[in-house]
């Protein structure tokens, strides 16, 4: 038993020792495919992150980096200075406020759909002229 714990702790030092890439995924705040971009952009930009992956439904960053050369909260800063809040990084209020309507996550402004939201808002607004000419 104590052989196995030594081995298990041994095993785990070797691991943090001669790291490499590791997997983790990351909480980020988001609403459409356009913030899939812009997050996934931002993240890949970060030297040592080997691929970002970011799932709008669920809302979750799938990230493989290279823990020698990065680490989450590397990202989490990165993402947050892109405009997306991760954890303790907050977007500054000034690069919230100029994304996209469509990428507005915080509050209660969750109905972008991809580009369909603009048509939705051509929809109402004709409808709207329709209604004032009669
Ligand atoms: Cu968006």
């Amino acid at each position: 038993m104590k052989k196995m714990v030594l081995l298990m702790a041994a095993m785990m030092c070797m691991n943090i020792a001669g790291a490499k890439t590791v997997k983790k995924v990351v909480a980020v705040d988001g609403a459409c495919g356009m913030c899939e971009q812009r997050i996934e952009k931002a993240a890949k930009a970060v030297s040592g992150v080997v691929s970002a992956e970011w799932n709008k439904n669920t809302k979750k960053l799938s990230l493989v980096y290279d823990n020698k050369k990065t680490s989450v909260e590397a990202v989490q800063k990165a993402l947050a200075a892109a405009g997306h809040d991760s954890g303790d990084y907050k977007a500054p209020a000034k690069v919230y406020a100029s994304l996209p309507a469509c990428c507005k996550y915080r509050g209660n402004a969750k109905e972008c759909n991809d580009g369909k939201a603009k048509k939705t808002v051509k929809k109402t607004a004709a409808r709207k002229t329709a209604k004032a000419v009669k």
